[in-house]
């Protein structure tokens, strides 16, 4: 009989370094790339590989990652109302999480009920594509507790990732340091190292052990990456799976191993101009493994004459459904829906989010603007950093970023 496995999405992340998208929602429920929010792309990848008992732990601002769960995934006659999502419940006293460990702790009720074999525990906040199954099969083969998934990354990025070292037989992880200040790089590669991608597959025995005894740790901070996994390695039970011997099905020579931390607002930023380059490094059109998402019924998307018949372009972009576009132009931008923008305005190399109004002649400019945020008529973003300093969050690079519920003044 197939294995039987449970995946565990976690989804409770504050997101503290995307401020300010997350003032109001949680990190995976963040919106990306027009039409998606973050957690779709891991809901996807485990839907496509299959998995389709799956509960999603959430915590921090969660009611519009929730609505979007339930409307796009759980009611999915596709997936058959497997996806559940399931807040902080306090079953073990007046608390909330107190870390993504202490999270599966207190819904080990659902493990019990469920009497998975193994069970995937991934994050929700990476853009990419995998098959999961590929790392499961991987995980069961070796006999290993915890299987962790590895990808190679900048060694200027170390401190924000967990940093494996392996053994001689390129598997057994021989070292696992949570966000260190002093990696030093791979033999082979000196300004690279081994990052964990927050992704594992635990024996179902393994997990529970872990995480129960941890609890019982006053001086643990009940974090995955920084406690289980750690000591899983001690132990010597800790395999690692290394990203790039995943195949997806469809994927290109330029978008095979392609994964982002959209953790800060510059990766954020960065991520959104991969989907536009003009050969993306992330294909959106890879058909044989999609990418699910909430779809309304907005039509399509308009691009006409403004005033004084001037035309309305965009190009070099991505455009969602109920865009209009009214004599202006759009160039590098990625366009969410129901956006418009009116005569004269610029908008380029920026992220509009759902119902931004550019008003008649502002300019926007490497900019990220939060859902329904009105720009007025001859507003300036992005032109004169030090002026938007003032007003609005600029992200180390200089992007500009204007929170949901900000008013720009005219
Ligand atoms: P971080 O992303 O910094 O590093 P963390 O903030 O714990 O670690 O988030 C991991 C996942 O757990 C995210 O999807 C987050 O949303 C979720 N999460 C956090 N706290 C939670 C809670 N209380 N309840 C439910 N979900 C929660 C991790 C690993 C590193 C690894 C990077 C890869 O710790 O080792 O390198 O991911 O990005």
């Amino acid at each position: 009989m197939a294995p039987k496995v449970l995946a565990i999405v976690l989804a409770g992340g504050e997101g503290k370094r995307l401020m300010p998208l997350t003032a109001d929602r949680a990190k995976p429920g963040v919106p990306f790339g027009g039409i998606y929010r973050m957690i779709d792309f891991v809901l996807s990848n485990l839907a496509n590989a299959g998995y389709l008992k799956i509960v999603v732990l959430t915590q921090y601002k969660s009611h519009s990652l929730d609505r979007h769960i339930t409307k796009t995934w759980r009611m999915s006659t596709l997936l058959g109302n497997y996806v559940a999502p399931v807040p902080a419940q306090q079953r073990l006293g007046p608390r909330w999480f107190a870390g993504s460990a202490d999270a599966i702790y207190q819904s080990l009720n659902l493990i019990n009920d469920e009497r998975p074999d193994h069970v995937i525990v991934f994050g929700a906040d990476h853009i990419y594509r995998m098959d999961p199954a590929q790392m499961v099969a991987e995980h069961i083969a070796s006999g290993a507790s915890v299987t962790v998934a590895g990808i190679r990354q900048p060694l200027s990025t170390a401190d924000q990732f967990g940093v494996i070292e392996v053994g001689p037989d390129g598997k057994r992880i021989s070292a696992f340091r949570e966000k260190p200040k002093d990696a030093v790089g791979l033999a082979d590669s000196p300004e690279e190292i081994y990052a964990s991608m927050g992704n594992y597959v635990f024996r179902t025995d393994a997990l529970c052990e872990a995480v129960t005894s941890d609890a019982k740790n006053p001086e643990s901070k009940h974090d995955m990456g920084g406690n289980i996994i750690p000591e899983l390695v001690k132990r010597g039970e800790a395999n690692v799976y290394d990203f790039r011997d995943n195949e997806v099905p469809g994927s290109t020579d330029r978008d095979r191993g392609y994964w982002r931390d959209v953790g800060t607002l510059d990766s954020f930023y960065e991520a959104h101009m991969d989907l536009i380059a003009i050969h993306p490094v992330f294909n959106l059109y890879n058909f044989d493994w999609p990418i699910y998402t909430d779809y309304r019924p907005w039509p399509p998307a308009k691009f006409v004459h403004g005033w004084e018949g001037r035309v309305g372009r965009a190009v070099s972009s991505m455009v969602s459904p109920g865009v209009v576009i009214s004599g202006s132009l759009v160039e590098q931008s990625v366009v969410s829906p129901n956006v418009r923008v009116h005569s004269y305005a610029t908008v380029q190399e920026s992220v509009l989010m759902e119902g931004v109004d550019v008003g008649r002649n502002a300019v926007v400019r490497r900019a990220i603007i939060d859902k329904n945020v009105r720009i007025p008529e001859g507003a300036q973003i992005g032109v004169d950093l030090d002026r938007d300093r003032e007003r609005f969050t600029v992200s180390s690079n200089g992007i500009v970023v204007i929170g949901k519920n900000q008013i720009v003044e005219a």
